[in-house]
């Protein structure tokens, strides 16, 4: 166990006083730390190549190494602006990333996780990039002493961090939510709606957990669905590729998270133009399924986005009120259909995780009697 408060002092010892990343589950006692620095010293970015590239340009502008934090299934975003431009061999830009190691052969996880954490160290090791893992307080020397190769060698170095690792001393007392509907409440009416021959795609996190129990729970055999339990921001395209060679109704069902990690989707919906798509945004301005840390998904106007993008049509809901009706309006619409569904955080308990991904992804491709 680490204290984050310790870290700190290593980070801050070290003139590390700019961070930016995309929020992880293991980090988020790291995030709490983070939350309280303003906009200038901590960015949340849409996507790790984002904030790869954030970090890059603060080093051009200060002459000071970066810390960006990520998930390693977000290394892959990272890996174009390290290899390519902060690289050794290309211009030798210093900078320090801390990565939540999901799936580290030490912890059990999940099949996506299990995937990429094997991988994690390899991957690093072909990139060039130090590491030390971060399991102990005493492991912070070993953090001190890469951060300090860094600055020597103008070098990209890493440390891992595996789950229960980082402790923050404080409790956190979250702020009231806003009177919206719950995401479980939105999927639970949307399910009992949705036309027999459709197929869903749902995007990581929450949204695939409710969606699988939610469909358990109430037996609904209508629509098949493709959990996206990783490639996070990928659901949108995914549902693109398969609308476009399918007759059949395809919902995907976003986060605002996911959506702003790969905006440029959207504007392939909008050009493909297909009648049969329609994209669900639950926004509830937050990576809730990480820890809740903000997105920047609030003050965007969705409407006039996806139709200036080239949607055919804007739906939005935001409570319980005519919500089969709007439901309905919205799926009898030709698409591409937008709905914007401004959602509380919270989440139904004890939610399974999609296991047998195989079967599901049979499931999902079988046709109907
Ligand atoms: C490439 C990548 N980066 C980060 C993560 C970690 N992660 C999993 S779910 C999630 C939050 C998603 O936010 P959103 O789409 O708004 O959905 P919510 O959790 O709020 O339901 C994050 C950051 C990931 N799985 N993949």
């Amino acid at each position: 166990m680490i204290l984050v408060n310790k870290l700190i002092e290593v980070l801050k010892k070290n003139k590390i006083e700019f961070f930016t990343g995309v929020p992880d589950s293991i980090l988020k006692n790291f995030s709490l730390y983070l939350e309280k620095l303003p906009k200038q010293m901590h960015v949340i970015a849409t996507n790790e190549g984002l904030a790869t590239s954030l970090g890059i340009g603060y080093y051009l502008s200060t002459k000071k190494i970066p810390c960006i934090y990520l998930q390693n299934s977000g290394l892959s975003n990272a890996i174009n602006p390290l290899i390519s431009i902060a690289n050794k061999a290309v211009y030798s830009i210093p900078l320090f990333l801390m990565i939540g190691w999901r799936g580290s052969p030490k912890k059990f996880d999940e099949p996506q996780h299990n995937a990429k954490g094997k991988i994690t160290t390899k991957l690093l090791k072909l990139l060039k990039i130090e590491y030390c893992i971060l399991r102990e307080e005493e492991d912070l020397k070993k953090l001190n002493k890469i951060i300090k190769t860094a600055k020597k060698n103008q070098s990209i170095v890493a440390c891992l961090v595996e789950k229960n690792t980082l402790k923050f001393g404080q409790i956190i007392n979250k702020k009231k939510e806003k009177n919206y509907i719950f995401r479980h409440e939105f999927i639970e009416e949307f399910l009992k709606l949705v036309p027999k021959k459709s197929k869903i795609i749902s995007t990581t996190g929450f949204t695939s957990r409710e969606l699988m129990d939610l469909r358990k729970k109430n037996k609904i055999k209508n629509g098949k669905d493709f959990y996206m339990v990783g490639g996070m921001g990928h659901s949108a395209s995914v549902a693109s590729g398969y609308a476009l060679h399918s007759k059949k109704k395809i919902f995907c069902l976003d986060g605002d998270g996911s959506i702003l990690m790969h905006m440029g989707a959207l504007r392939t919906i909008g050009y493909l133009k297909k009648k049969n798509l329609s994209h669900i945004l639950l926004n509830n301005n937050s990576h809730e399924s990480v820890g809740g840390q903000p997105t920047s998904a609030f003050g965007i106007d969705f409407k006039k986005l996806c139709i200036s993008l080239g949607y055919k049509n804007y739906f939005f809901i935001n409570n319980k009120k005519n919500l089969k009706i709007k439901i309905k309006s919205f799926i009898k619409s030709k698409g591409p259909s937008f709905l914007e569904v401004k959602i509380n955080n919270g989440s139904l308990k004890n939610l399974s995780r999609p296991k047998n991904l195989n079967k599901i992804k049979k499931n999902f491709m079988s046709t109907y009697d």
